[in-house]
């Protein structure tokens, strides 16, 4: 074969499998017949420079570094998108636009809804179907010519796939690295000991201001193009702009939808807030635009953003913010927590200002000091937690933290036991585990004592009113009628409050008690087990183990508990007062637990229930005698499927297990 001929089809044959596995992410070619042909291709024009052509698969990197980005002015401005956050604000934005129209008849509008990529835009620009330019956004007018970096990014195609490609051709589209790749990246650095990029949308940007396009490439950027710029074309709309640049070799976004309604784009947007999650790269929304071209350009655009179109955000879940302090707090188990106070942010939709550093180890591994930019994230629903220190922001003379070797609230010796991450307060006078155990003794899961909050509770220590669990059942209206913002009224509810609370069940008070690890899960298996406190405390290590979910750390937890005298002095003394504290049978609607369509049955819990928290339903099973595991086998009697079910789903089919819904497995608890 003459060697031109050659060229050509390793060139069409590389191009093609080089395609297939970052476009369609469907390989044709193992990787070492792939690199074989690549260094026959790159030999062959090594010895030939003059056959090498821009669009050869071998012509992506660069040879050498740029000294400089160079500014270029956008043909067309990149513009930003208006935001909204909720569906009052997609109603307004609707409302807008629709007035900005005369014509009646537009009850048939189409939105394309689109997933909103946490990367960098670039905009691409083809003449004759070859990629010639590539610029960041910039501020939208003007960009940096990043044309050597964007050629590294595998998905992006430097000859477009058309037969006949039009003279000028523009692309709009998200830069972006996948999580895997971005945590690749940063472990590499952790390892140089380099600063890490804080996330990958700034990752993103970084690299494609990287001035050397070898480092470019070796970071495995993508690229989702979704807006199309081409003169005289049929294309009449996003729609099919969208199928254009996929048919010209373009990776553009599967998860799109032609929506007819707000509804139908609130659906959308639902849909994706929890599947999101499940992708290989970072989302910050749904963009939804209109899809008819004709419609766009009536509306046209405000000073700042397209009116056509919006952004629907998901609420942050990791935000930056600077600390300016690190203080300790103390648990109601006596577990010292560091946490980090800070200059208070919007994260997932509320205002924080504090986020737990988990213990001193972790401490050490942030080295996180007063002063630190720091990247928070919503850990599960309550707390935030600091993730990661931009050590490069950090301000001079910052003065490494140290855990405290005393309580700051009793001031006696902190401990950390051998094996543990957790240093603890061992005082069991100390007065932050008495607040932090009444507290959870009044919380709602516990015995339920409305208006028993944490000011309440510090008001009566500071009183003197109350040094003890039972000191509660002590107090009468005329002892706290005259404490600060409390009135007569005030008093009665609360003094019947927890009169009313020992009317709660064993499970609730053993839950109450705060025994580490006996959750209120494990307090209704231990109260279906041993019928009272006396049973429980005389149970040996073997008895608590054999009991089905209670493994060895629980048992030995327990044993521990017993074993201080304090503790079982408490127990006597709220026996005296009218405690329950033994089963009357754990009861669901005057039925023994033993009894009814659960007792026994082992139960898995998949995705959002639409009313029940899952600890809720967590506690009716076990109440009703069930057990609750996390994963699915052949043991499992029974799915409880919520909304966006997980992979136990798939399990669970496979396996012939019996699917509930919450509202059959009420129906279910509530017909025996
Ligand atoms: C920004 C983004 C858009 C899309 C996806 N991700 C983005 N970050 C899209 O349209 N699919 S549009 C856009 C913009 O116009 N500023």
């Amino acid at each position: 074969m003459v060697m031109e001929q050659r060229i050509q089809q390793l060139r069409q044959q590389l191009q093609k499998a080089s395609y297939a596995y970052y476009v369609l992410d469907d390989p044709i070619m193992e990787d070492s017949i792939y690199d074989q042909l690549y260094r026959e291709l790159d030999k062959l024009e090594q010895e030939n420079p003059p056959l090498i052509t821009p669009d050869s698969p071998t012509q992506r990197v660069g040879d050498k570094p740029a000294s400089q980005f160079i500014s270029i002015n956008h043909n067309i401005p990149l513009y930003s998108l208006e935001n909204a956050f909720n569906l009052e604000d997609l109603q307004a934005w609707e409302k807008r636009w629709r007035r900005y129209t005369e014509e009646e008849n537009i009850a048939s509008v189409e939105y394309v809804c689109e997933l909103k990529i946490d990367g960098s835009a670039v905009a691409l620009t083809y003449e004759n179907g070859l990629l010639i330019r590539g610029v960041t956004r910039g501020d939208g007018t003007t960009g940096e010519d990043i044309t050597q970096n964007v050629r590294t990014i595998r998905s992006i195609p430097l000859k477009l796939n058309l037969d006949n490609p039009p003279p000028i051709l523009e692309v709009r589209g998200e830069a972006f690295l996948p999580i895997d790749e971005f945590n690749r990246i940063n472990g590499e650095r952790e390892e140089k000991e380099e600063p890490l990029f804080a996330n990958p949308r700034n990752a993103a940007a970084g690299t494609l201001r990287q001035l050397d396009s070898k480092i470019v490439y070796q970071r495995r950027l993508q690229f989702f193009a979704y807006t199309l710029h081409l003169e005289s074309t049929e294309i009449t709309n996003q729609w099919e702009s969208l199928n254009y640049l996929q048919n010209s070799g373009f990776l553009v976004n599967p998860h799109r939808k032609l929506c007819r309604s707000l509804e139908e784009i609130t659906e959308y947007f639902q849909q994706w807030e929890t599947d999101r999650k499940e992708l290989p790269y970072m989302t910050d929304g749904v963009v939804v635009k209109i899809n008819d071209y004709s419609w766009q350009k009536t509306l046209g655009f405000t000073q700042k953003f397209p009116r056509w179109a919006i952004a629907l955000k998901y609420p942050a879940e990791e935000v930056p913010t600077t600390v300016k302090d690190i203080i300790v707090n103390v648990g109601r188990t006596g577990a010292v927590t560091p946490m980090a106070v800070m200059e208070p942010v919007h994260l997932a939709g509320t205002t924080v200002q504090k986020a737990t550093l988990h213990n001193s180890d972790r401490i050490s591994q942030l080295d996180i000091r007063v002063g630190d930019t720091v990247i928070i994230r919503k850990a599960g629903e309550i707390i935030p937690e600091v993730v990661r220190v931009l050590t490069e922001l950090r301000p001079p003379n910052s003065q490494f933290y140290q855990m405290p070797n005393i309580c700051p609230e009793c001031n006696s010796p902190l401990k950390r036991p051998p094996k543990e991450a957790v240093t603890r307060c061992m005082n069991l006078s100390c007065g932050a585990i008495l607040r932090g155990s009444l507290v959870h003794w009044a919380s709602r899961d516990a015995l339920d004592i409305r208006g028993l909050g944490e000011k309440i509770v510090i008001l009566l220590i500071d009183n003197g009113l109350v040094d003890s669990i039972v000191d509660l059942y002590n107090l009468t209206s005329e002892k706290i009628a005259h404490l600060e913002r409390m009135g007569d009224k005030s008093a009665n509810n609360l003094i019947n409050a927890i009169e009313g609370s020992k009317k709660r069940p064993f499970a609730r008070v053993l839950y109450g008690l705060g025994i580490r690890y006996v959750g209120s899960v494990n307090a209704n298996l231990l109260a279906n087990n041993f019928s009272s406190i006396d049973q429980l405390s005389q149970a040996s290590f073997s008895d608590l183990s054999s009991v089905y979910g209670v493994g060895e750390e629980i048992a030995q937890s327990i044993i521990d508990w017993f074993s201080i005298e304090k503790n079982c002095d408490l127990i006597q003394q709220l026996k005296e007062v009218g405690l329950q504290l033994e089963t009357t049978q754990t009861k669901i609607n005057n039925v023994d637990a033993s009894l009814t369509p659960f007792s026994k049955k082992i139960f898995v819990i998949t995705g959002t229930l639409p009313t029940l928290k899952r600890n809720d339903a967590k506690v009716l099973i076990v109440e009703a005698g069930g057990t609750v595991t996390n994963s699915v086998s052949k043991k499992t009697d029974y799915l409880l499927v919520g909304e966006s079910p997980g992979s136990k789903l798939t399990q669970a089919e496979k396996l012939g297990i019996t699917k509930l819904s919450e509202e059959e497995f009420l129906r279910f608890l509530k017909s025996e």
